[in-house]
């Protein structure tokens, strides 16, 4: 048994966070904004990534207190020599760490498994659930289950700065010099989604609307729709992840997809349509339920969605003016509540403090 990390909580800590990307922008989009969270926060952070490609115009300018390595199998362990031990440990959406990486720990590190979000009510019993490592170099460590979620009793939601006290004229100014040419009798409306089931319907009922159409599968979906009279679509190149964020504090109705976006658009305060993420045993259904539930949307908001996500027969209704401002007051109510609570960067620390201490079996059970 090697030494336990000194995990002393006053005290900046170094964190080893390793990201496989499966598919779409969300395992690099989410390990990212974590990592700069933990670094504005005095921590230093490596990140291992097997395809960093993205972040060469999500974040081109990198960020101070985080390195970006790249991760390759068979995994070479020899440069870890050289560099200081990591305190804590974080495998992304369960992506296995590497043998070679973990036989190479010179002391037990905190070690976490960062999972996807959901608002269902398993999350919270799950939170913090250890899980021993029978075998392997690993053999004898323990991972605990790390759920970032809606409510008190999860993990929490990463929160910026600028998520809690965005400041309107810097966004005004940034997104003044991309250029975009937005119309001031037309509504911005943020397109970001995969191939939404009732996206031609919403097309041609959305009068006099600026269509951001974000590049990729949003813009493929999007491109030959007849629109309504008087919207426009204007074509967006890959932006960086905090001008995402301005573009959707600026969109008066946001369409946004899979994890990390939907979040922002919870910080973002404007009227939100969620595209989830499809699963193949339609295990996505009851999660967009569990959201709702959670947003307490009222039945506009949960017909559009099903429509919006292909599931039932609801009629896709392009909502009013009276209608958008409701959407856009349960958002707000619910960035509100959400405000109430810690943020995963609060969680995080917490936790890896009480393991120092070790408070965390007592706390659990
Ligand atoms: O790309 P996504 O659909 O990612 C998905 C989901 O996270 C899903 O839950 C996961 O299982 C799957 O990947 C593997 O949507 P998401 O999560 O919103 O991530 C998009 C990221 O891309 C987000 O961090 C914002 C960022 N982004 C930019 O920074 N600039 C851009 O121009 C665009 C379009 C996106």
């Amino acid at each position: 048994m090697l030494p336990s990390c000194p995990t002393d909580p006053a005290r900046p800590l170094r964190w080893d966070l390793f990201c496989r990307v499966i598919d779409n922008l969300g395992d690099i989009g989410v390990c990212w904004r974590l990592a700069v969270n933990l670094a504005r926060h005095g921590h230093s952070v490596r990140l291992w990534i097997d395809q960093p490609g993205p972040l060469a115009w999500m974040a081109p300018a990198g960020h101070p207190g985080v390195s970006v390595h790249g991760w390759t199998e068979p995994f070479d362990a020899a440069p870890l020599v050289a560099l200081p031990p990591g305190d804590v440990w974080i495998e992304a959406f369960g992506c296995e760490l590497p043998e070679a990486f973990v036989a190479a720990r010179r002391h037990d590190p905190v070690w976490l498994n960062l999972e996807y979000l959901s608002a269902e009510s398993w999350v919270e019993r799950n939170h913090r659930l250890p899980s021993p490592v029978l075998r392997g170099p690993g053999q004898g460590l323990t991972k605990w289950f790390f759920y970032p979620g809606f409510t008190a009793g999860t993990g929490g939601l990463l929160r910026e700065p600028e998520a809690v006290a965005p400041d309107r004229a810097a966004d005004a100014a940034r997104l003044g010099s991309l250029g975009l040419p937005l119309r001031p009798q037309a509504m911005p409306v943020l397109l970001f989604c995969y191939e939404p089931a009732s996206l031609a319907t919403v097309m041609a009922q959305a009068a006099d609307v600026d269509w951001l159409v974000t590049p990729g599968r949003a813009e493929a979906a999007a491109s030959n729709l007849p629109l309504a009279p008087g919207a426009r679509r204007i074509p967006l190149p890959p932006v960086t992840q905090v001008d995402f964020d301005r573009l959707l504090r600026c969109g008066h109705l946001n369409f946004v997809r899979g994890e990390d976006s939907l979040v922002r658009a919870l910080w973002a305060g404007q009227a939100f349509v969620w595209h989830i993420y499809p699963q193949h045993d339609d295990a996505h259904h009851a999660k967009l339920d569990a959201f709702l539930d959670w947003l307490q949307a009222p039945p506009s908001l949960r017909a559009f969605h099903r429509h919006w996500n292909g599931i039932g027969p609801a009629e896709v209704v392009w909502p009013d003016a009276a209608t958008l401002a409701g959407w856009r007051a349960v958002a707000q109510a619910a960035r509100a509540r959400l405000l109430e609570q810690a943020d995963l960067l609060q969680q995080l620390q917490a936790f890896v403090a009480g393991h120092a201490a070790g408070r965390v079996d007592i706390e659990k059970h």
